[in-house]
């Protein structure tokens, strides 16, 4: 009889030396069913057909004692020889009609799909699950077909859960392809549990993994770590419809901004910036002057080196090109894996077709802990959600434009997109709108001067990128904290007797930047009573 599967966590295993290194392959997977993976699949494209088997029969040995079942990749001979539970075929495999004939109806068969069509030919063949890929950019597998991100995976469970017949009702479903801790809630949020009656996709059985466990320094304690997880933890947790703040709240935000500052100044974190050519320097500054380490790389190849210093990452979109988004998939996909904030800066996100296809690209690429953007923008990152919004009139340039918005809307959008996507979501404008999903705030800070010079908003996301790496315990506070540490040193420039417009605004701005945190830090002045958060 055909064994009944749980597939919430399904390890996939690797045996090059990139992920398992020097370690014994036998060992590293005894070590995460201790963890509390459900299914474990061999998946080896390198050994010979002599040692695939006798690693398979050593998998399945251990396997069995922890009533695991285990699935070969690709080879159905090797399934075969060992007598396991089945087999998983890829697209250029075997096909599923012929293994099953082979193996017969009592072993399971998978299919890994990346498209609706692929999805409906393995229901039809008689797969006993899928498992669709690929969700994010992954260096695991170099030659993956397509990444989809969660909207893809969404749109093939979509199309499962509203198919008639029993095959489509009873498939199983994991999705495969960059995911870690970090953004594991995220895939929960967005696929286990449907968002609304009027959209209402199959819900997935499980996601499946290759490095996040066959990498990981302690194997069991990082399965273990991936199994507890889920529910989302806090400042994620509550899930009710309208975004509220008690007064407590409010309290703890204002004892916390100053703390936050110093932790800056203190940790001097990396703000790795991948930015456009135009803002580089005021960037780096700006960075310099709050206190954090400025970096300003747009080499992908050099991202996961300076992911593990553990700092954060700004991508901004402002030139983007096909090369600049390979070299910015490569850094999310590394700042992910190392858990390092990424702040999204989608400029000019609707403005073209090639930049809304950008957008769609980076949000499939990987998990960001802020999106920042005007309001043209979030519309933009909220289309790319898989919001569907009245099509609003076309960007022109990436200055925002006439507000179409009223500031309720704008609160309603943002928590709505961070309530989606997990994350903290900032609209800026002469009210400055962010929230977690859970809480919002209005922020009436800052000068008509930030707006006269160029790149001021993408220092911003340079400022919160260092905040959130030196607070990561709550994004929302570190925000927070950020804006209000840059619009009030602003405020005080504009203020001062020697500036007279935008040009003497800079420097002026860097100098208060840097004074007030020093203020800050040597408890000299209480300048929150300027800030204007509701
Ligand atoms: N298949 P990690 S992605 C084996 O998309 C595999 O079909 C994929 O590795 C697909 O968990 C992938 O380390 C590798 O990102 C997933
Ligand atoms: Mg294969």
């Amino acid at each position: 009889m055909k064994p009944q599967v749980d597939y919430s966590l399904y390890l996939v295993t690797d045996s090059t030396a990139a992920i398992l290194g020097d370690r014994n392959l036998v060992e590293v997977v005894e070590q995460a069913l201790l963890g509390g993976v459900t299914v474990v699949q061999y998946r080896d494209k390198s050994n010979d057909t002599g040692v695939l088997i006798s690693t398979a029969k050593q998998l399945h040995k251990i396997c069995q004692q922890h009533s695991v079942p285990l699935i070969i990749n690709d080879r159905v001979d090797v399934a075969l020889a060992v007598g396991c539970e089945g087999v998983h075929l890829g697209q250029d495999d075997m096909g599923i009609t012929n293994a099953r004939q082979i193996l017969g109806d009592d072993k399971i068969i998978g299919a890994t799909v990346s498209s609706i069509d692929e999805a409906k030919v393995a229901v039809e063949a008689g797969a006993d699950y899928l498992g669709i890929g690929t969700l994010y950019a992954t260096a695991t597998k170099k030659n993956t077909k397509d990444i989809i991100g969660i909207n893809g995976i969404r749109k093939i469970l979509y199309y499962l859960g509203h198919q008639a017949g029993e095959a489509s009702q009873s498939i199983k479903t994991v999705c495969i392809g960059g995911i870690n801790a970090s953004n594991l809630k995220l895939v929960h949020h967005r696929l286990y549990a449907p968002s609304s009656n009027s959209e209402r996709p199959k819900t997935i059985d499980g996601v499946a993994i290759v490095s996040a466990i066959i990498a990981a320094k302690d194997v069991r304690e990082a399965t273990a770590n991936l199994k507890s997880l889920p529910p989302a933890l806090p400042p994620f947790e509550v899930d009710t419809a309208d975004a509220v703040k008690s007064s407590e709240e409010e309290k703890l935000l204002a004892a916390a901004i100053p703390r936050i500052i110093r932790a800056v100044h203190e940790k001097g974190p990396l703000s790795h910036n991948m930015t456009n050519l135009v803002v580089q320097n005021f960037a780096a500054s700006v960075a310099l002057a709050i206190g954090a380490s400025p970096i300003m790389s747009n080499n992908g190849d050099e991202a996961a080196d300076l992911a593990k210093i553990g700092g954060g990452l700004v991508i901004n979109m402002g030139t983007a090109t096909p090369d600049s988004l390979a070299n910015h998939r490569k850094a999310i996909t590394a700042y992910n894996a190392a858990g390092g904030p990424i702040v999204l800066d989608p400029v000019g996100a609707g403005a073209t077709t090639a930049r809304r296809d950008a957008l769609s690209f980076l949000m499939a690429s990987g998990y960001f802990d802020l999106i920042k953007g005007n309001e043209r923008e979030i519309l933009g990152v909220a289309r790319a959600s898989g919001f569907i919004l009245e099509d609003s009139s076309q960007q022109r340039g990436v200055d925002s434009g006439a507000s179409l918005l009223t500031l309720a809307e704008k609160a309603y959008l943002v928590s709505r997109i961070a309530r989606r996507e997990r994350n903290v979501v900032l609209m800026t404008g002469a009210v400055d709108v962010i929230s977690d999903g859970t809480t919002t705030y209005s922020i009436s800070n800052g000068h008509a001067y930030l707006g006269m010079v160029t790149g001021s908003g993408c220092t911003l996301g340079t400022t919160l990128a260092a905040f959130m790496s030196a607070h990561p315990q709550h994004k929302l506070h570190a925000a927070i904290a950020g804006i209000l540490h840059f619009e009030l040193a602003a405020e005080a420039a504009a203020a001062r007797p020697d500036v007279k417009g935008p040009g003497t605004f800079v420097p002026a701005f860097i100098d208060e930047l840097y004074h007030r945190r020093i203020d800050v830090v040597e408890s000299r002045v209480d300048w929150l009573d300027r800030a204007a958060v509701k």
